[in-house]
């Protein structure tokens, strides 16, 4: 899963990225002017914490998330352009986009606006985000305007295609989102490649000032989760030893790191699943769309095993949890064996049958 930090310049991306990473764990080198941190996180995931103290001679593999920090996105990308223009691509690519807004004061640290204003800037990016959804579309536009006139072996597709951009133009011109218009799965498909930013899971951080922890933030213009916190103090607090770390969270009142609670949001905007596999030496956690099914998660792993997709067997990791041992699950019956249709639970633990 890609994530991307994104905001206004001196917003407090790094110091959110900080916060989530901690500031002394290790980066990648950056390959873009664009990208200005990069990392890999380990997903904490306590079930996957049981299983390890279940069998703890395997090994366990977490789940893997990589965070970006773009920069150059804003203010507006035709001021910077060949930044923005690699920072949007990248954009493009993320399953979820994160926009860091602005809360704290700093006065040594200027707004780029000349005051803090957490309300119209998050009003501003989303707004310039509609804007460059509304450009490719209607690039897009022009050019199938012209296709469908001419008898092409994809005249057809291409109207088909022309008709949806101009029900999305549409939206984004009353500046609505892409994702509030009502696509079957094929008008979703046929716009895929475009990955609209007005279509991307997104999820709001607000940067407060240590002065600010209880401010709430409602009313802000967005249909996403979002989450408030100080990156300063965050970042601070993952820097600390164990024991400081529990002081500085009791006198902060921080009752779960701002790490965990961005990739919390971020499984349930996406609207995952989590089920585990114990294969071998291995345990390892894999995410699904909720409502998918066993095929889908075997596809998860590897296309050949979707592909000689025999049975699964399966079991929660609840019961397991109580009932203590796989030989006590398989003696309450709770061990179920089940066709590729059948829809994955969060947590379940699953055995692929499958030939090759
Ligand atoms: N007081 C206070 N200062 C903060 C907070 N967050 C960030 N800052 C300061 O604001 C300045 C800019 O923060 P950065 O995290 O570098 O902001 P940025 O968005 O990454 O900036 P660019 O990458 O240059 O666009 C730094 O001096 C931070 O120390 C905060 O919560 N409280
Ligand atoms: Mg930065």
């Amino acid at each position: 899963m890609k994530l991307a930090l994104i905001g206004l310049p001196k917003c407090g991306k790094t110091t959110v990225f900080d916060a989530v990473v901690g500031p002394h764990k290790e980066r990648q080198t950056p390959s873009h002017a664009a990208v200005q941190n990069i990392a890999v996180l380990k997903v904490p995931d306590e079930r996957l914490d049981f299983l390890h103290r279940f069998f703890p001679e395997k090994r366990c593999t977490p789940a893997a998330v990589e965070l970006l920090e773009l920069v150059g996105i804003f203010p507006s990308p035709w001021e910077v352009y060949a930044e923005s223009a690699t920072a949007l691509t990248l954009l493009r690519e993320m399953d979820l986009v994160v926009e860091v807004i602005r809360a704290f004061s700093d006065e040594t640290t200027p707004h780029p606006k000349g005051s803090i204003d957490p309300y119209r800037d998050l009003k501003d990016m989303e707004q310039e985000l509609l804007l460059n959804d509304l450009l490719s579309a209607e690039k897009r536009i022009d050019k199938l305007k012209k296709a469908v006139t001419k008898p092409t072996p994809t005249q057809q597709k291409d109207k088909e295609e022309l008709e949806i951009l101009l029900m999305c133009k549409e939206a984004l011109d009353k500046g609505q989102d892409i994702s509030t218009l009502p696509l079957s799965i094929t008008q979703q498909k046929l716009i895929r490649g475009f990955c609209f930013f007005t279509e991307k899971p997104k999820l709001v951080v607000v940067n407060v000032g240590e002065d600010q922890l209880d401010r709430e933030f409602k009313d802000l213009s967005t249909k996403a989760q979002v989450l408030a916190f100080c990156g300063k103090l965050e970042s601070e607090l993952l820097g600390l030893e164990d024991k400081e770390r529990d002081e500085f969270q009791r006198a902060w009142d921080i009752s779960e790191p701002a790490g965990t609670r961005l990739l919390k949001a971020c499984y349930k905007t996406l609207n995952l699943v989590s089920f585990y596999t114990i294969e071998g030496e291995e345990i390892r956690v894999w995410s699904i769309p909720r409502g998918e099914t066993a095929l889908t998660a075997a596809g998860k792993i590897h296309s050949d095993m979707a592909r000689g997709f025999i049975k699964a067997e399966v079991m929660s990791l609840e019961d397991l949890k109580s009932l203590g041992s796989i030989k006590e699950v398989k003696t309450h019956g709770k061990l179920h064996v089940v066709a590729k249709e059948y829809i994955v639970q969060d947590g379940d633990i699953i055995t692929f049958r499958f030939h090759v």
